[in-house]
């Protein structure tokens, strides 16, 4: 058996999410590999289950959390769909002959967990079949392991909106610091670590004013302001916005100013 050059993505994107099983124009061909069957040697053979499991240099996690559907075919041809654990990808159950003197090219597809954020932007998947992970039956194909291109099949977050990670408080006080932490997201919640995009934090509602609203700009896509404050008595929302991403809207924050207490002779906040 051997691998195909350059089988494998480029890249997958993280809104990549069909549901299982898939068809053969669903997700992303992540490899493909070829069974060749010598001449001989008991004729032809029938492929009846597989292993795919983590190669070394895989990033890409937990597989159970990253992957939604995985599916192997034979051209449009759809085998089976795995079992994705932590690790591998296991298929049974198949019916997959390669005739004597012959050879078959197998896909493999997967799409991306919709989950919200489990999955690491900019992290790839290796994918290794060992010879002893192919179950044939009728002949036997033996070989050394193979292995995917490590630098390929590289998760894909790009942000499409601005998320409040850390939303700001539901009181603050008038002219007091208060702080809020923005993520660059996509629309599961992965967060883009490529953006640098320059987010300022305004009023949505109200009628005062924020200062401490930036513009700042992200790193590894998050940033926090750690010193809004807004300088009116009232209900009030904050937006986060920045070019090109959805903006971000704060649920309701109550501006109260602090009162003072005169407790015995001491002064105290309440
Ligand atoms: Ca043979
Ligand atoms: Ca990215």
């Amino acid at each position: 058996m051997s691998a195909v050059t350059s089988s494998e993505s480029v890249t997958i994107s993280s809104v990549l999410n069909d549901a299982p099983p898939l068809s053969s124009s669903q997700g992303a061909r992540v490899w493909q590999v070829t069974l060749s069957n010598p001449s001989g040697n008991a004729g032809d053979g029938t492929v009846t289950a597989l292993t795919f499991t983590k190669g070394g240099s895989d990033t890409a996690g937990n597989w159970a959390n990253a992957i939604r559907s995985a599916d192997v075919f034979d051209g449009a041809t759809h085998l089976g769909s795995g079992i994705i654990a932590a690790g591998t990808i296991s298929f049974s159950g198949l019916n997959s002959t390669v005739l004597d003197g012959g050879s078959k090219t197998l896909s493999l597809r997967l799409s991306l967990t919709n989950a919200p954020g489990l999955l690491a932007d900019n992290s790839h998947f290796q994918f290794v079949l060992a010879s002893g992970n192919i179950t044939m039956a009728g002949n036997s194909i033996t070989n050394a392991s193979i292995n995917s291109d490590a630098t390929q099949n590289k998760i894909d977050v790009a942000a499409s909106r601005l998320v409040f990670s850390t939303p700001p408080p539901v009181s603050v006080e008038v002219n007091s610091n208060f702080a809020a932490t923005v993520q660059a997201q996509d629309a599961n919640g992965n967060i883009d670590t490529d953006s640098v995009a320059s987010v300022t934090i305004s009023r949505a509602t109200g009628t005062g004013a924020v200062s401490g609203g930036g513009p700042l700009s992200l790193t590894n896509g998050a940033c926090t302001f750690s010193t809004l404050q807004y300088n009116t008595r009232e209900i009030f929302t904050i937006q986060a916005i920045a070019s090109g991403l959805t903006t971000a809207t704060s649920g309701n924050i109550a501006a109260a100013i602090k009162l003072w207490a005169n407790v015995g002779t001491t002064w105290a906040t309440s």
